[in-house]
């Protein structure tokens, strides 16, 4: 099983949220103030600016080799899962199937109504989408602080994380729960549990091996 999180695709030019010093800040605002379902109730249009504003850097940006060595590591090894807090797509567009989406993902949007979801890629309705079955303002398909998993996400994940061997956390600084949980799970249950991190994070001293070093090269040396 591996768990990533955003600096997986530090290589691709995507900002990361904390580490290396550079906070996401979105006009003053924390991204934890901007990304949460305060904002959410409180200022939707606020929140599709932040969302459209990160869709227009990612559409640029490209997998690095860090997304594309685990892309072949799924035919590598019996059973494999990857599982993910990125919302930016790029584990599927470098060719990961089945990706476990612990926070959803940038380019869907959702009805809070009837709960259907829309690529972005195909609405073209500027940037308050609305529900082409209800009519209702669309949301964006990603979990904010403050909400709950895509129900059986987190759930399908943690069932790995019970019953695998060797469990990898990639590029995540392990503060943001109930995602950073997993690799704890694992060890718990007996894997063994490597990190892939330039920084020491919290999870580190429970892991049985911590390699130091930038995704990109340390995956595709692996
Ligand atoms: C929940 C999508 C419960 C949005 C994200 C107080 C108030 C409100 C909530 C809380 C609170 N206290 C605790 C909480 C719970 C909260 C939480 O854990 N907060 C933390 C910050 C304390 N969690 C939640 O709110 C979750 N929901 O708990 O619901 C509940 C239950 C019932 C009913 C209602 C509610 C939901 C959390 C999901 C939030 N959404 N993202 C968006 O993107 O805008 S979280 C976001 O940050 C990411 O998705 C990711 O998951 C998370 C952590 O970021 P990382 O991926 O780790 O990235 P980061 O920048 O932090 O670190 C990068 C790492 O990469 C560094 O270690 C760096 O060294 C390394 N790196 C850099 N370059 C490289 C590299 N590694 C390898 N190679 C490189 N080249
Ligand atoms: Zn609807």
């Amino acid at each position: 099983m591996v768990l990533t999180g955003a600096g997986i695709s530090a290589e691709s030019g995507v900002p990361t949220f904390r580490g290396g010093g550079n906070t996401a800040v979105w006009k003053g605002m924390p991204f934890d103030m901007i990304s949460s379902a305060r904002m959410l109730e409180g200022d939707l249009p606020a929140v599709w600016e932040w969302f459209n504003y990160r869709r227009g850097l990612l559409e640029k940006l490209k997998p690095n080799a860090a997304h594309f060595a685990l892309a072949q590591w799924q035919d590598r090894f019996q059973d494999f899962m990857l599982v993910t807090q990125n919302i930016d797509n790029l584990h599927q567009a470098a060719g990961s199937r089945d990706v476990v989406e612990l926070h959803g993902n940038i380019w869907r949007a959702r009805c809070p109504t009837c709960a259907t979801r829309h690529d972005l890629r195909e609405l073209h309705d500027g940037s308050l989408p609305s529900c082409s079955d209800c009519g209702d303002p669309l949301r964006p398909d990603v979990v904010l602080f403050g909400e709950t998993l895509p129900p059986g996400a987190f759930e399908r994940a943690a069932e790995k994380a019970q019953s695998c061997d060797l469990c990898f956390v990639v590029g995540t600084s392990a503060v943001v729960y109930p995602a950073a949980g997993l690799p704890e799970i694992a060890g718990n249950a007996g894997a063994y549990v490597v990190e892939v991190n330039p920084e020491r994070t919290p999870l580190s001293d429970l892991c049985d091996e911590v390699i130091t070093g930038n995704a990109g090269e340390i995956l595709t040396l692996l």
